[in-house]
């Protein structure tokens, strides 16, 4: 079976990263994100988390805050039994604050997006995401689908009718990043790839309302996984996937006792639309350096998917 492939960030070519990134529609850079990064981020999160618990001991859901529980398990804890149903799948709107700039904004990793789409006018697509994928709970599974399958979508995000000529050369404009906080594994819900089916090109994707999420056509998606065994993208924290707006992906039940946190995000040319009513906020620019988030207290002044003032 083809495996993805993994570079090591201290030795990193990105001619490589990129020759990859194109043949597999993936590519994994081991020890990528710097501990500080990382700490800034969970520290965040905490913070986040934090605030949740005060609001579930104050509406009387939970009689203690729970605050010497280990980061990859308060969440759970807070949310467990007759409250989990209103557990967070993910928080969006919640990470413009300052701890998240870092990973959000890194040099090396703009650096290496700039080398895969071939510009420096970047931005960060308006769907940042951080999931704490909970044990044992359906909801937190994500479907297979092609990014690029809701980008298409009008009833969840494109504002006309898209081509699948339009939504492909929009595909590849962007890339998808997505690292995590506490190791992903194979228990605890890590992502699953079809390598190489970002060749495959845009597929119908069907709306499964009571999952509430997309699904790629039955056929399509069987027929593709009938040639090509899915794999586990088995990540530590620091190291971070890049893959294609069109490659097949799920995400997979978390068997274990603690929660899967980790962070999912988009850069894309801006010289192309977003196709949603947000314009995102600039990475980088040499055009116009000045409309690019300049620090983290930006960030934290900016509010999800923009518009970004400057
Ligand atoms: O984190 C997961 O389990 C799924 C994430 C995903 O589907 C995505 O980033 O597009």
């Amino acid at each position: 079976m083809t495996s993805i492939v993994r570079l090591d960030a201290r030795a990193l070519d990105k001619d490589e990263l990129k020759q990859h990134f194109n043949a597999q529609g993936c590519v994994i850079v081991e020890k990528f994100f710097p501990q500080s990064v990382l700490e800034s981020a969970c520290n965040e999160l905490e913070a986040l988390v934090d605030l949740k618990a005060e609001q579930l001991l104050e509406d009387g859901h939970v009689n203690e805050t729970y605050k010497d529980v280990p980061f990859e398990k308060r969440i759970y804890r807070l949310y467990a039994g007759k409250n989990q149903h209103a557990a967070p799948k993910l928080f969006r709107a919640e990470l413009h604050r300052e701890g998240l700039y870092p990973l959000f904004f890194h040099q090396p990793l703009l650096d290496c997006v700039e080398h895969l789409l071939g510009t420096c006018e970047l931005r960060l697509y308006p769907n940042y995401t951080v999931r704490p994928k909970l044990p044992r709970d359906a909801r937190h599974e994500v479907l297979w689908h092609q990014d690029a399958g809701y980008t298409q979508s009008t009833a969840w995000h494109a504002p006309r009718e898209v081509s699948n000529d339009e939504i492909e050369q929009i595909a590849r404009s962007m890339v998808n990043v997505w690292t995590p906080l506490v190791p992903a594994t194979t228990e605890n819900g890590c992502m699953q790839f079809v390598i190489g089916s970002h060749k495959l090109g845009i597929q119908r994707h069907v709306d499964k309302g009571d999952k509430n999420y997309l699904e790629i056509d039955d056929a399509a998606l069987e027929s593709a996984l009938a040639k090509t065994a899915p794999v586990n993208v088995e990540l530590k924290p620091g190291d971070v996937v890049l893959f294609h707006q069109l490659l097949f992906h799920c995400g997979t039940a978390n068997e274990s006792d603690h929660v899967r946190w980790s962070v999912d995000f988009r850069y894309q040319n801006a010289d192309f639309p977003t196709l949603r009513q947000e314009p995102g906020h600039m990475a980088r620019s040499a055009k116009k350096p000045a409309s690019a988030v300049a620090n983290a207290r930006q960030w934290a002044e900016l509010e999800l998917g923009g518009p970004n003032p400057r």
